[in-house]
C-alpha cells in the first residue's frame, strides 16, 4: 500500500472570509461593502439575512483563536475587509487605523498561539464607494490602481504574514456578480443596456480586471516587501472537477474538459501561460478581452503557489445551442447524474454540491500536470448537510455526513500527493464556524463548529472539527 503520510511541516487547518464571520458592519468606522448594500436589499438571500452581525467574530477574537488552537491545526485562513481599513476603499481615501488594529491582533494572537495566517486581501466585500464612484471591478485601470494601494497598506502593516492571497475566486466575483446577478453587485447581462457597451460582456471585463489588480498586487509584493519579509503570494481559484456524461462520446469528453477551463483556465491560463484559454477565445471571439504586452508582463508568472477552492464534481454534456447566458459555461450542460442515471454522490443542503472525493485527486493532478506542479494550497474545501439547519443542537454537533466528506476528500489529496506527485502542502477546511453563506443567507452551514445566532453567538465544534484533527495526526509524519 501507498504511504500516504505527509510532511512534517504541512498547514491544515480552517477558513472564513471576513463578511460572512465579523458582523459588526457599522463598527469603529467600517464603511459599506457591495455585500451590505445587497444583502439589504429584499428578496437577494433565502432568509434575508445579512452580514450586520453574522458570527460576531469582529468581538470574539480571543474567542475564536482558542478555539482554532483547540483543534490542533496549524493554520487559519481568514480575509480582510477593505471597507473597514479604507472605508471609502480608495488610493487617495483615508486609512481606518481601528480596522487595520483588528487584523494587526487577529495575526499576533494566532502567532502567539503557533498558527500560521493565510490572508486573503479580496474576498467579494469590494468597498461600496468604489462601485458608486467608477463601477469597482468594471474600470480595469481604477480597480488595479486602488487594489494595489489597499494590497500595499495591509503588506505594510501586517509584515508578519508571510502567505498572501490576493483574491478569492474571481469566477465568482465575475459570473455570479455580472451575469447571473445571483451575488453582488447583482447585475445581470440582459444584452439590453449597459454603462460599458455591451452588458453580456461585463463578467468578462471584470475577469479581465481581477486578473490586472492580481498582477499588480503580486508586482508589489514582490518588488517592495518579498525582499525583506520572505513571504509567498498566490490567487486562490475555484473549480469543480468534472466527468464525461458519456466518456465514449469525444464530445462530452470535449466538453468536460472546456468547463475546466471555462471555470479555471479562465484565471489560470493567463497567470501561467499569458494568455485566455483557446477554448474560451474560440467561443467569445472578440467579447473576451485581449491583454496588451503590458498586462501579459505583469500577470504572466505572478503566483508563488495556487490557491486551490474545491467542493464537488458534475456530468457534464455537450450541447450544441448556444446559449447567450450561459456563455460562462461553454455550451454545456451539468448534472449530478449520468444518463445512466447514477448520482456523482449524496445530497447536501447546497443544491450544487455533491461529494466525490475521487474527483478531487483528479482535479489535483489535472492542475498538477497543466501548471507545471504547482505548490498547491489547498485554500477550501467542505459540505453543507441537508436539513442541517432544521436539527436541535445536541443532533447538529454529530455530522457524521461532513465527518466522512472531509475523511474522504484528506484521503484523496493524500492519495494525489503521494502517488501523483502533486506539490499540496496545505489543507484549509471551510469553514471554522457556520456563517453567512452568501445568497443561502444562514440556512445553510458550512461550519465545523455550530454557531448558535439565537444563543448569544456561542460556538460549539461539531464531530468533524475533531476528525479533520485526528485524520491530520494520523497523516503527518512526527518525526
Ligand atoms: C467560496 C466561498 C465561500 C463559501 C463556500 C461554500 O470561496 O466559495 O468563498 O465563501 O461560503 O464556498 O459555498
Amino acid at each position: 500500500m501507498t504511504d500516504l503520510s505527509l510532511p512534517k511541516d504541512f498547514f491544515w487547518g480552517f477558513a472564513t472570509a471576513s463578511y460572512q464571520i465579523e458582523g459588526a458592519a457599522k463598527e469603529d468606522g467600517r464603511g459599506p461593502s457591495i455585500w451590505d448594500t445587497f444583502s439589504h436589499i429584499p428578496g437577494k438571500t433565502a432568509d434575508g439575512g445579512t452580514g450586520d452581525v453574522a458570527c460576531d467574530a469582529y468581538h470574539r477574537t480571543n474567542e475564536d483563536v482558542a478555539l482554532l488552537k483547540s483543534s490542533g491545526a496549524n493554520a487559519y485562513r481568514f480575509s480582510i475587509s477593505w471597507s473597514r481599513v479604507i472605508p471609502l476603499g480608495g488610493r487617495d481615501d483615508p486609512v481606518n487605523e481601528a480596522g487595520i488594529a483588528f487584523y494587526k491582533n487577529y495575526v499576533d494572537k494566532l502567532l502567539e498561539a503557533g498558527i500560521t495566517p493565510f490572508v486573503t486581501l479580496f474576498h467579494w466585500d469590494l468597498p461600496q464607494a468604489l462601485h458608486d464612484r467608477y463601477l469597482g471591478m468594471l474600470d480595469k485601470v481604477e480597480f488595479a490602481k486602488d487594489f494595489e494601494r489597499y494590497a500595499r497598506l495591509m503588506f505594510e502593516r501586517l509584515p508578519k504574514v508571510k502567505h498572501w492571497i490576493t483574491l478569492n475566486e474571481p469566477w465568482c466575483s465575475s459570473v455570479l456578480g455580472y451575469n447571473t446577478g445571483l451575488f453582488a453587485p447583482g447585475r445581470c447581462s440582459d444584452r439590453t443596456k449597459s454603462d460599458v457597451g455591451d452588458s453580456s460582456r461585463e463578467h468578462l471585463i471584470v475577469a479581465h480586471s481581477l486578473l490586472l489588480a492580481h498582477g499588480a498586487a503580486v508586482k508589489a509584493y514582490r518588488e517592495d516587501f518579498k525582499p525583506k519579509d520572505k513571504g509567498i503570494i498566490g490567487v486562490t481559484l475555484n473549480g469543480d472537477w468534472t466527468e464525461p456524461w458519456d466518456p465514449a462520446d469525444p464530445l462530452d469528453v470535449e466538453a468536460a474538459e472546456r468547463k475546466l477551463e471555462f471555470a479555471i483556465s479562465w484565471f489560470a491560463d493567463p497567470i501561467y501561460f499569458g494568455k485566455y484559454p483557446d477554448s474560451m477565445r474560440k467561443q467569445l471571439g472578440d467579447r473576451l478581452p485581449e491583454f496588451t504586452p503590458e498586462e501579459v508582463a505583469l500577470v504572466k508568472g505572478s503566483n508563488d503557489f495556487y490557491g486551490m477552492n474545491h467542493y464537488t464534481a458534475n456530468y457534464i454534456k455537450h450541447v450544441d445551442t448556444p446559449a447567450a447566458e450561459d456563455d460562462h459555461l461553454g455550451n454545456l450542460e451539468c448534472h449530478f447524474y449520468n444518463k445512466a442515471g447514477d448520482c456523482i454522490g449524496p445530497e447536501t443542503q447546497s443544491v450544487w454540491l455533491r461529494p466525490h472525493p475521487e474527483g478531487f485527486r483528479k482535479l489535483l493532478i489535472w492542475l498538477s500536470k497543466r501548471y507545471g506542479t504547482p505548490t498547491i494550497y489547498v485554500t477550501e474545501n467542505g459540505t453543507s448537510l441537508k436539513g442541517e439547519n432544521d436539527l436541535p443542537l445536541e443532533k447538529m454537533v454529530n455530522d457524521d455526513f461532513r465527518a466522512e466528506y472531509f475523511r474522504g476528500y484528506i484521503t484523496a489529496m493524500a492519495r494525489a500527493r503521494a502517488e501523483s506527485g502533486v506539490d499540496v502542502r496545505g489543507y484549509l477546511a471551510w469553514s471554522l464556524l457556520d456563517n453567512f453563506e452568501w445568497a443561502e443567507g444562514y440556512e445553510t452551514r458550512f461550519g465545523v463548529t455550530v454557531v448558535d445566532y439565537k444563543g448569544g453567538q456561542k460556538r460549539y465544534p461539531k464531530k468533524s472539527f475533531k476528525v479533520i484533527g485526528e485524520v491530520f495526526n494520523q497523516l503527518i509524519k512526527k518525526d
